[in-house]
């Protein structure tokens, strides 16, 4: 299997070499095989700006750019021909330190603010230089934008959008019966193997501040951050790794499978020290870019953060919610529970939802401490259609950063024993 990208990279090759041979060379196959090797890139000139919030003056020249002299924003029409998560790199210049920003569908009927790159720091330089974050996510088609400067001046030449890995919606769907007396097994993952399980999880990555300005470059199947050991999914948090901040992985069942109701349970140990935001939860199969949040659903079966809990007891507190276009956390009208959980740092404890087509219920070791059963209709209930499982670690950010990181920690670590999905039959 390791071989196969090669294939076509050889064939375009025998075929670009070998023009003359005659058989069964069919052209659009050919010129498929020599645009596959192409990255998806868009390309903003700062210059091409629709409008602005001042006047600010255009610069010829190599580069032309707009000198933005003071904190502002520039607006254009982005269209992006593939969704997936994207680099974006603006190509800037600064005397002094800049703050850069992207947001996206300024056009939204909500009165949302879509930052989709969490704030890109311009660090004083001679030259044009890129500044960049990454996984940005963008959904196909056009999207009317702004770049903003919200703190200095810089000099802006243009920004790139580069694919770095396209959405894929799940193959799979599992509707769980939820009309009967005994609880089945229908899906599950012991993590027992030596490795994670790649036909049950992908990887959602990057730094782009997750909506939340979280500090974590979440990688993609790297063990330091995502491993298999003694029957536990370890997903570990490091600072100062690989040239970021922190480190940490968000494994997703997206591109793999989704679930349609259903029990919903995991049994897990969270990290105690504060700046960490440890979550199980569900999010929308049909989430493919900000916009389609929260009108895909979410549902948090477990969010745990660090500074939440004690130092000497490692007694924490587990929480539970759902967001539903109706009532979210960008609103501040999000239904939440909690529960005190001893030794939540300590111990392993089971967490689960239970999903019907009209309720969610939460548990801790099988105590319920939630309810959500507003379902008058789709605004109050998007719970109709699939969700994918997500577990992940973040670092900081507007929650697990709320009172600060500790910042003598370097290392934190979510363990899961298992994830196993029932239905009611
Ligand atoms: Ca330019
Ligand atoms: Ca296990």
């Amino acid at each position: 299997m390791k071989a196969q990208p090669f294939f076509p990279v050889l064939l375009a090759m025998i075929l670009l070499l070998a023009p003359a041979c005659e058989p069964a060379v069919e052209q659009p196959e050919t010129s498929a095989l020599v645009a596959a090797a192409e990255p998806v890139t868009v390309v903003v000139e700062a210059e091409s700006a629709t409008g602005s919030s001042t006047s600010f003056e255009t610069i010829q020249g190599d580069p032309a750019y707009v000198d933005m002299t003071s904190v502002g924003w520039l607006s254009y029409e982005v269209t992006f021909p593939v969704p997936g998560r994207y680099r974006v790199q603006v190509y800037a210049r600064a005397d002094a330190a800049s703050t850069f920003w992207v947001e996206d569908y300024i056009d939204n009927p909500d009165g949302r603010t879509y930052n989709v790159t969490g704030s890109i720091a311009i660090t004083p330089n001679a030259d044009f230089s890129d500044y960049f974050v990454e996984g940005s996510p963008f959904n196909t088609g056009p999207h009317p934008m702004k770049f903003h400067l919200s703190e200095g001046a810089a000099k802006i030449d243009r920004v790139v959008f580069t694919l770095m890995k396209e959405h894929q919606p799940s193959p799979q769907s599992l509707t769980q019966k939820m009309d009967g007396s005994e609880w089945k097994l229908v899906w599950s993952d012991e993590f027992e193997g030596d490795a994670v399980d790649q036909s049950k999880w992908t990887y959602d990555i990057g730094n782009w501040g997750w909506g939340n300005n979280e500090l974590q470059y979440y990688t993609e199947a790297r063990p330091e951050n995502a491993r298999i050991e003694n029957g536990n999914l370890i997903i570990e948090a490091r600072k100062n790794d690989m040239g970021q901040t922190w480190t940490s992985a968000r494994l997703t069942t997206r591109g793999k499978v989704s679930f349609l109701y259903g029990k919903i349970e995991f049994r897990a140990r969270v990290p105690r020290e504060k700046g960490n935001w440890a979550a199980g939860w569900t999010l929308g199969d049909s989430y493919v870019d900000e916009k389609s949040w929260p009108y895909c659903g979410e549902i948090d079966i477990l969010e745990s953060v660090g500074y939440e809990v004690n130092d000497e007891t490692s007694d924490g507190i587990a929480h539970a919610t759902v967001h539903t276009p109706a009532y979210y956390f960008k609103i501040g009208n999000q239904i939440s529970s909690t529960k005190e959980v001893p030794n939540i740092a300590g111990e392993f404890h089971t967490y689960a939802v239970e999903w019907t087509p009209t309720e969610v219920r939460a548990y801790v070791d099988d105590e319920q401490y939630y309810l959500y059963d507003k379902n008058a209709n789709d605004l109050e209930w998007p719970f109709n259609q699939p969700q994918n499982l997500i577990l992940n670690l973040a670092m900081g950010g507007g929650w697990g950063g709320a009172q600060g990181m500790d910042e003598t920690v370097t290392s934190q670590l979510f363990e899961i024993d298992y994830v196993r999905v029932y239905a009611l039959e």
